[in-house]
């Protein structure tokens, strides 16, 4: 394939309530998606991604602008340049910038898409995925209140999600968490820091030991793999690396060092949906369970991660829930959750198509890059 045109369409969609972390206050998605065009064997076709960078470097060091000036700027013209680009080689061709993973994600997801419909083959069966449907988690973000929590939880088990990851930041843990599994008793149940606690409060987050979480997830910094490993030594509660997780070296180190007993899969965060696609093998080959994270993607990426959520390592309730938690109108068919499942996409490619009128409906910026 040839890379002929690349166009990103930065959107912003309202989201149905604010979505509150230890980082951030959400109430918009903020993203682009990339439109690439390409000249295959069976003619010209059109690949699409998406970029999880957040408006702000507040998660991690790449935001929405800042991927969209360095695909621009250095990585579209790598591309360019590539007489037979594949998939399998975006991550190879694109080695020499360092870091900027959220954004070459974006750029492979569009090559691969425009190679999966060229030759008319679903994400799930490029994968070997071996689920139609995959398990619905929900992430819940911070309320103002107790009462709040227990109120909004009790909504989204009442819709069927399969299960509740909470947020939670220091004076907002441990009476949630404990009311929570008060109220709705044996639920599958975990909760997320981001990255919002230190080693300091190791005794603190013991606390939460009691409630026979799940795991918890990414409670110290994304440097700290280290600590994390100290910190699981004295917890009971699983360790689950999040934010620290960034390429399949990082898994690799945390698998060592004893800093994770679980990985949040997220593709945006570690390149690309092809070294998610490592890590998974590697966690499988371990043992190790792995779920698939999430970063409030619209229906397009929503979609690829049912996907890769259908490989066999994906052992736990992931964060892929409908369209409808976040958003009143998706730019693509919406994701629907019922009966605590998300369908896994037939159609070639993700299996979705970016409906032009509503992407013009939200979008704030095209930045068209030319070769
Ligand atoms: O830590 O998993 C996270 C959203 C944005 C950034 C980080 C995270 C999240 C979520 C939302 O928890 C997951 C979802 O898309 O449902
Ligand atoms: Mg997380």
């Amino acid at each position: 394939m040839k890379l002929r045109a690349l166009t990103l369409h930065r959107v912003s969609i309202p989201l149905v309530s604010p979505f509150i972390t230890s980082f951030a206050r959400q109430t918009e998605k903020d993203c682009y998606l990339v439109e690439a065009g390409f000249d295959t064997e069976s003619g010209q076709v059109t690949g699409w991604g998406e970029s999880v960078a957040m408006t702000a470097p507040l998660y991690s060091e790449e935001y929405v602008s800042g991927g969209m000036a360095v695909t621009r700027d250095w990585l579209a013209p790598i591309l360019f340049d590539v007489e037979e680009l594949r998939a399998e080689t975006v991550g190879w061709h694109l080695r020499h910038v360092i870091g900027h993973r959220m954004s070459k994600a974006a750029l492979e997801m569009a090559v691969l898409e425009a190679q999966l419909k060229s030759q008319r083959l679903s994400f799930k069966d490029y994968l070997g995925g071996v689920a139609d449907t995959i398990p619905s988690g929900v992430s819940v973000g911070i309320q103002d209140s107790v009462a709040d929590t227990v109120r909004v939880i009790g909504g989204y088990l009442a819709e069927g999600y399969a299960r509740i990851k909470l947020k939670i930041r220091p004076g907002a843990d441990i009476e949630p968490v404990a009311a929570v599994r008060r109220e709705f008793g044996d639920i599958l149940f975990q909760v997320d820091a981001n990255a919002a606690y230190t080693l300091a409060d190791s005794a603190h987050l013991k606390k939460l030991d009691a409630f026979g979480l799940l795991l918890i997830e990414q409670p110290l910094g994304e440097a700290d793999i280290r600590q994390h490993a100290e910190l699981a030594r004295v917890m009971s509660t699983p360790m689950c690396l999040d934010e620290s997780i960034v390429s399949a070296e990082a898994a690799a180190d945390a698998i060592a060092l004893g800093a994770a007993a679980v990985i949040n899969i997220k593709p945006g965060r570690v390149g690309g949906y092809l070294e998610a696609r490592r890590i998974h093998d590697l966690a499988r080959a371990h043992g190790m369970a792995v779920w698939h994270g999430g970063m409030v993607e619209t229906g397009l990426g929503r979609a690829a991660n049912a996907a890769m959520a259908s490989l066999p390592g994906f052992v736990l309730p992931g964060d892929v829930s409908g369209s409808n938690r976040f958003f009143h109108e998706d730019i693509t068919e919406e994701i629907v959750m019922h009966d605590g499942v998300v369908d896994v996409p037939r159609g070639p490619g993700f299996g979705v198509t970016v409906d032009k009128g509503k992407l013009a409906k939200f979008t704030t910026e095209i930045l068209e890059i030319v070769p």
